[in-house]
Order: C-alpha cells, then structure tokens, then sequence
C-alpha cells in the first residue's frame, strides 16, 4: 500500500505514534510518505520505504498567521498525484483531518481514503473550542475511517460530538524489542552516586502535564526516601518547573534533562515514572516506562487507567492528590520485593497488551477493510471495538 501520514513533527505523543506506525508498515513493505512541516522527531537514519515531504508554508504581508491547512491541504494532493496513494492518515485531527478532507475534494473521483487518529487535546481541548468545534466534527464525520487511541477518547468523542459513525479503538503501542531495559551502571551513578532511588517524568511540560506535582510528590519522597528525580522534556511550564525547584531548596536532587531523543537509557535507570496529569487519553510515556520494567503512579484521568492498572503496574490517585501520589511512591520503592513484582507486571502488561507487531496489525486491517480488500469483522456486531 501507498500511505501517506500527515502528523506533527514535534516532541508529543501523536507524532511518535505515527512515526513509529509508520516506520513498521515500511518495514512490511508499505511505502510511507511522511508529510509535515518539519522531519517528525523519531524518524532517524534511512528507510527504503520511507519518504518525508516538507509543506512548505509561504509568508505575506497580509497574512498575520502561518495559513498551514491550505498548504498542507496542498502538499497531500501532491503527493496523493505522483505517490498514488491509497491512504491518507491524519495523526491529531486538527488541521491533519481538514487538510486531508480537503486533498480529497480537490482530488475529486479517486479511491483515496482517509483515516483518522484521535489522540487526546484534539478532542478534550482544542476541537472544543467554538472556533473549531463544527469543523472538527464534520472533518471526523468524513473520514472513511476513525479510530481512537483508548476507549475514554472514543467515549468522549462520541458523547461531546454527537458524532454518529462508528469509532474503532486501536490502542497505542510499544516496540517491547526495543523497549527493554538495559540498565548501565555508570548512566545510573551519574545521576545517583550514592544508589540514591530515581524517580523520572516525561513529558511537553505543558499546563495540563501539572510538572509542578510531579516536584511536589518528589519533595515528599525524597524526605522519606534517598532519591533523585529526571525531568525530561521541555516546554511553556518549565521555567516555572525550575523556578519551584529552586523555591523547595532541591536544586540538587533534581536534574531537567530537557528534550531527549535517547530515553531507553534514562527510563531503564528509573525506579519509578510519574504522570499525574490533568487530561490524558492514554499516556504513551507512561507505556514506554512500563516497558522497561518501571512502575507507574499515575491520576486517574483518561485513558491512564486503561494503560496503568492499580496495583499491579503502579498506582492511581485523584489529580492533584500529591500526598497520596507520594505515599504510593514511598510504598513501592522502599519494598523491594513488591517493587520487583510491580517492575514485572508493567513488562508483561506492556508485551501482551501494547507490543507494536499486534497493534500495528489491526491498522493494517482497518486500511484492507476501507480499500475493501477485506472484510470488517465488526459488521453485524454490536459495535465497533
Ligand atoms: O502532544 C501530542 O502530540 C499529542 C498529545 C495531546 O495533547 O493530544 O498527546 C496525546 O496523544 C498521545 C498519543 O496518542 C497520548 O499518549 C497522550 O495521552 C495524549 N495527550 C493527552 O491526552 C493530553
């Protein structure tokens, strides 16, 4: 198949997700044509079948904004044309679902079809908004396919959009190959000299990521317990992130690591991942540590309890229950033993629910059913997944 994914290029969930979907369907032999406005930040070295296509986004006096649907809406015709493509699929629904929408207009008699990925702000956030709300809702609507990353996320689609067609939950996924934890020694006494415990937070620092819990739960933590704690990523909250670091007086037990492309070696020194955010539809992060044998305490938002369950692979708390995230924390990294079991069953979790190779498989299905070359097992079910 000719698959063209139009995603954001930058350090977020959904443009890892279609990076990494895109980088294994080139690996079955699809040819996948990237396109956004800059290199999608996980796609590294060479790949036979992988193709990157920059939309170019022209300036004017008149233009007091970048106008990105129309250029992308563009750039997709043109690949569509030369490339034959048999499939577009837009990761983030805003503008990717539009601009696609849009292709396919101009493209006119062709049996181009578009699939949608739902990830998160895209429907709990942004697309709420008056401004985009009815083209968010239309563009999902015309798309020939439309899945969602957790069963929370198609819930709220479809309850906050009134939307009408079926959306099939395809949940994201790790490549548990690569994902594996390895830890090295000297990486690990770089950052906790004295076999201090590591706690560790990923994310695009944003407001609803609440990285300033993240401090809090560590500040408590760290008076219990000897520990260090790794911020990773970057991002509006972290000035204010470093600003109460500075205010508790733990300037020296917590590193801001800032973007990292490398995180395998980061979370395999890790003894705990911490995610207590305001909204999340799944928590690809929190997935990634599980893999790597960390264990989680998470909020219980979203798609969070679907990915972390209590205990067994971590801890669940109300959002902003910093006291209890802590109590949680302490519990697992000061018993051994129930910290092994936990490490355990994230890696089990994470390779029978989330392993790439499967989940992969059933996007690949969802493209053979909408070119109709095979198909849909859910017809005559009672819904879709
Ligand atoms: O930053 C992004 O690229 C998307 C971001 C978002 O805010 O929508 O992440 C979402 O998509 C990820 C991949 O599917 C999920 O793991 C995240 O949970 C989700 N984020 C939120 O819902 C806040």
């Amino acid at each position: 198949m000719n698959i063209g994914i139009a995603c954001y290029p930058t350090y977020g969930g959904s443009g890892v997700v279609a990076s990494e979907l895109g980088k294994s369907l080139a690996e079955r032999g699809h040819k996948i044509h990237f396109i956004s406005y800059a290199m999608p930040f996980r796609l590294d070295g060479f790949s036979e079948n992988i193709y990157y296509h920059e939309v170019e986004i022209s300036s004017y006096p008149l233009f007091d904004f970048p106008l990105y649907t129309p250029a992308l809406a563009s750039k997709i015709v043109e690949v569509a044309k030369f490339e034959k493509l048999d499939i577009i699929h837009a990761h983030y629904a805003i503008p990717h679902a539009i601009s696609a929408y849009l292709a396919k207009q101009i493209l006119g008699d062709t049996n181009i079809k578009i699939v949608t990925t739902l990830h998160g702000t895209d429907i709990t956030l942004v697309g709420l908004e008056p401004s985009y709300l009815p083209v968010m809702k239309f563009s999902i609507e015309q798309s020939d396919a439309v899945t969602a990353v957790s069963r929370f996320l198609k819930e709220k689609t479809l309850t906050s959009y009134q939307i009408k067609k079926p959306i099939s939950v395809i949940p994201n996924f790790v490549d548990c190959s690569k994902y594996i934890r390895v830890t090295d020694e000297h990486v690990r006494r770089q950052f906790a000299p004295n076999n201090e415990k590591i706690l560790i937070h990923i994310s695009n620092f944003r407001p609803l990521k609440r990285v300033g819990d993240v401090i809090r739960i560590f500040n408590i933590v760290r008076q219990k317990v000897k520990s260090k704690l790794l911020l990773v990523g970057d991002g509006p909250d972290r000035s204010n992130a470093e600003q109460l670091v500075r205010e508790l007086g733990i300037v020296e037990d917590v590193k801001f690591l800032g973007k990292q492309a490398e995180i395998i070696p980061l979370l395999s020194i890790a003894d705990l991942f911490l995610i207590p955010s305001q909204s999340e539809s799944f928590g690809l992060s929190a997935l990634e540590a599980m893999a790597c044998e960390v264990p989680v305490v998470a909020s219980s938002v979203g798609g969070l309890p679907e990915v972390v369950i209590h205990g067994t692979t971590g801890f669940i708390s109300e959002i902003g229950d910093v006291e209890r995230m802590a109590k949680y924390s302490v519990e697992l990294l000061m018993n051994e033993a129930k910290h092994r079991m936990f490490a355990d069953a994230s890696r089990k979790r994470a390779v029978e629910q989330f392993e790439e190779q499967g989940i992969v498989s059933q996007y690949e299905d969802l493209y053979e059913i909408i070119l109709g070359n095979q198909a849909d097992p859910s017809i005559g079910a009672a819904e879709s997944r």
